[in-house]
């Protein structure tokens, strides 16, 4: 894996992020360059906010989540690993894996000649990961904030045996009408509807989100497009080693009943890209798995 250990100040713009406390007292990363302005926790990595000079907002937060050790946040960019959605067999194990609850180190910064910055932050199994996932591990998840924001997580296999998981970038997008948003790209794939036992149907056309829905797309293609006509805007997602898209909304009767949503589930949308269920990574001892996700706003 590239470490940058340090900020690159020779660029004579000078350095673009600044350590402050963010909400909870929670360490974040403030970003802010001639292409955009973003916020990164190190509390699991976790991009909060991504906002490219003349546009709005591209992430959600929600105005109910904690922002509390042990507690995941509600919105931004959670990175799930070393599984995806619910744990396999533990019911009590928290979704969405181990790493989106713990600080993550800062490895280093830069801002590069073009304006843009990097920030590498990574993580690794520790006593409290052995005893869930016993496998030891390195994770590292570089962020380019430049017009487009690029995340790419790199996963290793530090053990001296073989391990399968599963990984996710389990992405809020802030939306202007959830309803009459469009997202584009998922077109003739075979998906999977949580919310109807797990039936397994062809998607037809483009996917039009109302009341509770959950489900996986998979094999989907290099790009999705997320289409926001109230928002004026379109959100183009491209994916390298990401599988699978899920779209989530909780709908209105299930986000009433959580303190941390409410009625902000009008606000967002979630299109996750993930490996897991059939494309769970198998890693041998040595091994990298690199994917990668770019984020940019369209405005129509
Ligand atoms: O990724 C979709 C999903 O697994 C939904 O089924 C829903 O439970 C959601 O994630 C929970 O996400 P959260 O960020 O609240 O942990």
């Amino acid at each position: 894996m590239n470490r940058i250990t340090k900020d690159r100040q020779s660029n004579p713009r000078g350095k673009t992020v600044r350590v402050d406390k963010g909400p909870g007292g929670l360490p974040i990363l403030r970003i802010s360059n001639e292409h955009a302005e973003s916020s990164i926790f190190t509390y699991g990595a976790h991009v909060a906010s991504f906002k490219p000079k003349r546009a709005d907002e591209m992430l959600f937060i929600s105005p109910y989540s904690k922002f509390e050790e042990g507690q995941p946040i509600r919105g931004g960019i959670p990175i799930c690993f070393p599984w995806f959605g619910k744990h396999e067999t533990r019911e009590d194990l928290q979704l969405h894996g181990l790493v989106r609850t713990k600080i993550w180190d800062v490895v280093g910064t830069a801002t590069e000649a073009d304006g843009s910055t990097t920030v590498v932050l990574s993580t690794h199994d520790d006593e409290y990961s052995w005893s869930i996932w016993p496998h030891r591990f390195s994770i590292q998840l570089t962020v380019f904030i430049a017009k487009e924001l690029t995340m790419i997580l790199e996963v290793k296999n530090i053990d001296d045996k073989p391990f399968t998981f599963g990984e996710a970038f389990h992405t809020y997008f802030s939306v202007g009408d959830l309803e009459q948003c469009n997202i584009i790209g998922l077109d003739g794939l075979q998906a999977i509807d949580r919310m109807k036992s797990d039936t397994v149907y062809v998607q037809s056309g483009d996917v039009k989100v109302s009341g509770a829905f959950t489900r996986v797309y998979r094999d989907a293609g290099k790009h999705v497009t997320l289409a926001d006509p109230v928002a004026s805007r379109s959100i183009r997602m491209e994916q390298d080693r990401l599988r699978h898209v899920v779209v989530w909304n909780p709908g209105e009767h299930a986000a009433m009943n959580n303190a941390e949503i409410l009625e902000a589930y009008k606000d967002f949308l979630c299109v996750e890209h993930a490996n897991f269920l059939d494309a769970a990574i198998d890693l041998n001892p040595g091994e990298t798995h690199r994917s990668k996700l770019v984020l940019s706003i369209l405005s129509d």
